[in-house]
């Protein structure tokens, strides 16, 4: 059984001022390419096929194409919604696109309900988990402990209970999850629930292969837990990663052997430093005109049109950051750059150290921030859930 592993498209998400709606169209082009050249029997898509809960008409208009695209290939697909997704929005008609080989799995009630595939060793249960937030289905999982570990456990132990009554299947699961040892980057959205992010690997324990989504960069945990990552890069932070999808064999046994297949690069990423004249003049960085590029200055004072001026030499530069070679750099940063690479609670924190001349939250004041960014989180998933 040969499987293609992807994920985190997030169709209708530019980079910086530029549009990627070509870029996404060409990444669905090789997808669909790859499907036929390497006679693959199942595709799967492990969450934020969208970029925003309600994504731009283009995005949807891409992504009906890739519907089409996908049932006409005759070859099951398996997808299931991430943290960026409507699930409610991305799963109409979700049993109707079944019947046409596309299964769309966005309701954590339907989680121990595999999509079967099967090849001539027999069976494969393919269980697609939409990304769980945890404090939205505790209820439906009846778990009490807080935390993405608890509900994800719970999902995973329905999984294990199915998958015992049907004997010598191999099985594949699709999660969204942040998992313990994976790299994250500036792209993705905080999960963080309870204070924690990242569930263990162990909760996928007794299946045959994992497609995970959510990390954007591609990573192997282990030779059966995997992140596809994303198709195109979505920050800075992504310059030197090699976009990729997964092509998995899933021998008889269930023994999964993966094969990295890149995808196309819309435009080269690069990050330079240092003062504005010498990146003007700098014979070196030749090559850099082509690519898109992040420049931090570190001149101590901001240099006036310093984006126009860059843009004669570099036309693709799309991002400044200003980094002062000063003895006071904090003074002349400017607001986006000090929030830069920072979380939510380090920002609240470092505002209630600000205020206080100097005194940070103590343990207490801690919680109470991440109680109070917490509960904004939720409740802007509980009313887009309700909405
Ligand atoms: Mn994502």
């Amino acid at each position: 059984m040969r499987l293609l592993h992807t994920s985190d498209w997030h169709l209708g998400r530019g980079f910086h001022r530029v549009s990627l709606r070509d870029a996404q169209e060409r990444f669905l082009d090789h997808l669909v390419a790859t499907v036929r050249e390497e006679k693959v029997d199942a595709v799967l898509v492990a969450g934020d096929v969208y970029d925003r809960a309600v994504p731009p008409l283009s995005a949807v208009e891409l992504f009906d194409d890739a519907l089409h695209r996908l049932g006409a290939l005759g070859v099951p697909t398996v997808m299931i919604s991430g943290n960026h997704d409507s699930a409610r929005r991305l799963g109409v008609g979700a049993g109707l696109l079944g019947r046409a080989g596309v299964h769309l799995r966005t309701d954590p009630a339907g989680c121990a309900t595999p999509v079967l595939l099967s090849d001539e060793h027999g069976e494969i249960a393919c269980y697609g988990l939409p990304y769980l937030e945890p404090s939205l289905v505790r209820t439906e999982f009846d778990v009490e402990q807080p935390g993405h570990a608890a509900v994800l456990g719970a999902a995973m132990d329905r999984v294990r209970t199915d998958l015992a009554t049907r004997p010598a299947t191999r099985s594949v699961v699709l999660a969204h999850a942040f998992v313990v040892g994976g790299e994250p980057c500036d792209s993705e959205r905080d999960i963080t629930a309870g204070g924690v992010a990242a569930v263990p690997a162990g909760v996928f324990d007794g299946v045959d292969y994992v497609a995970l989504g959510h990390l954007h960069g591609c990573q192997t945990l282990s030779e059966r837990v995997r992140y596809s990552g994303s198709p195109l890069a979505y920050s800075f932070s992504e310059a030197d990663h090699r976009k990729s999808m997964w092509l998995v064999d899933l021998g008889p046994d269930g023994r999964p052997h993966a094969e990295r297949i890149d995808c196309p690069v819309p435009r080269r990423l690069a990050r330079v430093r240092g003062r504005i004249d010498d990146l003007l003049a700098d014979p070196t960085l030749a090559p850099l005109t082509d690519a898109w590029l992040e420049v931090t200055l570190t001149d101590a004072v901001r240099p006036a049109d310093a984006m126009a001026r860059l843009a004669e030499r570099f036309p693709h530069v799309l991002n400044l950051v200003f980094e002062p070679d000063a003895d006071d750099p904090a003074g002349a940063l400017g607001y986006a750059d000090r929030l830069r690479g920072r979380d939510d609670h380090q920002i609240t924190a470092d505002f209630v150290a600000h205020v206080r001349g100097g005194r940070g939250p103590d343990e207490a004041e801690r919680a109470l921030l991440r109680d109070a960014l917490e509960t904004a989180r939720v409740d802007a998933a509980a009313r887009e859930a309700a909405s």
